[in-house]
């Protein structure tokens, strides 16, 4: 290496060096939220009266009559209507990596080309998702853990650096390729790949797509692509919206995942990292097949509750992010207590299946009193459904005892090992070791 490409070098490391203490001093300085639950009960209560239908009595009242009225209210207030479903086709399969001596699994990448009910702006005028799907070794069908990326699958391709896996255009979050050390550094060790060898020797297999594939996480582009996914004579203010779209996609990933006989469509785990976190409850609350959710910090129009004015307004969510909701939600930006729906009622809409809500000290932002209230606001659901109760009351671990529960973690907004280490407990405990072929009770929705 010349001396002038030294220099480059040394200059770039110690920038990046003060640009990251300065950055992380200061978000270290960011105050801890209490270490108490506070705030008000999530309102309206999920059992009472809403719009014309009367207070919920029993479980049928609630299937029949509450859960199809907060779908149509979801939709129409804060997701946008969700896009028909229509089908898949794979379109190649390549081995990566075998399981070879020495390897923990089966590494394959899948190129699936959605089908949607109209022609859009995607090259050949439909979506095509890029899919990672590790097994690990030894005898399936595995349980499969499956979640978006925010910039592609890349990182997940630790042998392949280099290869571009999206043609899309990434949100500005994605550093127009910068280096994968800085954004681990800011977000935490898995950011960008889950810990693929722990969960292979866990018994699970990894199921890793970008979303943006289908609606890039741009508001100045995603528009044509979310007007194609929206149903025709859907009212403009309902279009759908990104959210909406990723959760669709979501759903047609488990419909590859659930066909592939090496894997358990029984224990089809979803997970999502903040927007994906917000995707991924929406997604199950919609689709009865997850089997558990893990939403790590998913704030606003997550598992936060919106009518409390703490965490991410609706004011900065839809300015920041227009794409990503109904533009009905918007209206709702100098008057978040006027919606008269809340995210417990999203959350209960997954009943009874397991739901680990994973929050941050420091992440105000992301509301972690808000997701917990979120919880007890749903757990009267659950309980119709002849669950445990949610009697956690300390915010750091779950109690280890119901379907529902909750952790704070140390720190700002990321993926760490330690939030790993919660959902990989949490699904151990939560989801039952099935047996091939027999009922996976207490599981079904
Ligand atoms: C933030 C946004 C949050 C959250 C987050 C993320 O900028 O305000 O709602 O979704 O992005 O996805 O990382």
């Amino acid at each position: 290496m010349g001396l002038g490409r030294k220099f480059v070098l040394g200059a770039v490391l110690v920038v990046t060096g003060l640009a990251l203490s300065a950055g992380g001093c200061a978000l270290q300085r960011l105050p801890n939220v209490p270490a108490e639950v506070t705030g008000p009960p999530a309102s309206p209560p999920v059992l009472a009266a809403f719009q014309s239908d009367p207070a919920i009595q029993s479980l049928s009242d609630w299937q029949d009559r509450r859960a199809p009225l907060l779908k149509a209210r979801f939709q129409s207030e804060i997701y946008g209507a969700m896009p028909a479903t229509v089908g898949y086709e794979i379109i190649s399969r390549d081995v990566l990596e075998k399981p070879e001596k020495g390897a923990i699994g089966t590494i394959e990448r899948l190129t699936i080309a959605l089908k949607t009910a109209e022609a859009g702006p995607w090259t050949g005028g439909r979506p095509v998702v890029d899919l990672i799907l590790m097994t690990p070794k030894g005898k399936g069908p595995f349980p499969v853990i499956a979640g978006g990326t925010f910039c592609g699958n890349d990182a997940l391709l630790p042998k392949q650096t280099g290869t571009r896996t999206t043609t899309m255009a990434l949100p500005p979050e994605c550093g127009g390729g910068a280096p994968g050390f800085l954004v681990t550094a800011i977000f935490g060790k898995y950011a960008n790949a889950p810990p693929w060898e722990t969960l292979a020797q866990r018994g699970y297999a990894l199921a890793s797509w970008h979303p943006g594939d289908v609606v890039p996480d741009v508001a100045e582009v995603a528009e044509p692509y979310l007007a194609a996914l929206t149903p025709i004579g859907t009212p403009p203010e309902q279009r759908t919206g990104a959210i909406a779209a990723w959760a669709w996609t979501s759903s047609r990933i488990l419909d590859v995942l659930g066909d592939d006989p090496r894997l358990d469509a029984r224990r089809m785990l979803l997970w999502g990292h903040s927007r994906h976190g917000k995707a991924a409850l929406l997604s199950a609350a919609f689709d009865p097949r997850p089997a558990a959710v893990w939403a790590l910090q998913s704030g606003t129009a997550g598992a936060a509750l919106g009518r409390d004015d703490v965490g991410e307004p609706v004011a900065d969510i839809t300015r920041a992010f227009p794409h990503w909701f109904a533009p009905s939600y918007a209206s709702y930006a100098a008057k978040q207590a006027d919606l008269d729906i809340d995210q417990h009622q999203l959350i209960a809409l997954l009943a009874p299946r397991p739901v680990l809500i994973g929050t941050g000290r420091r992440d105000q932002w992301g509301d972690p009193h808000g997701s917990f209230r979120a919880l007890k606001g749903a757990d009267p659901v659950y309980q119709l459904f002849g669950q445990q109760a949610f009697t956690q009351t300390k915010l750091r671990h779950p109690d280890g005892k119901g379907v529902l529960a909750f952790y704070m973690r140390p720190g700002l907004h990321g993926i760490h090992t330690e939030d790993w280490t919660e959902a990989l407990s949490f699904f151990d405990r939560t989801v039952p070791k099935a047996v091939p072929n027999t009922p996976n009770s207490g599981l079904k929705p």
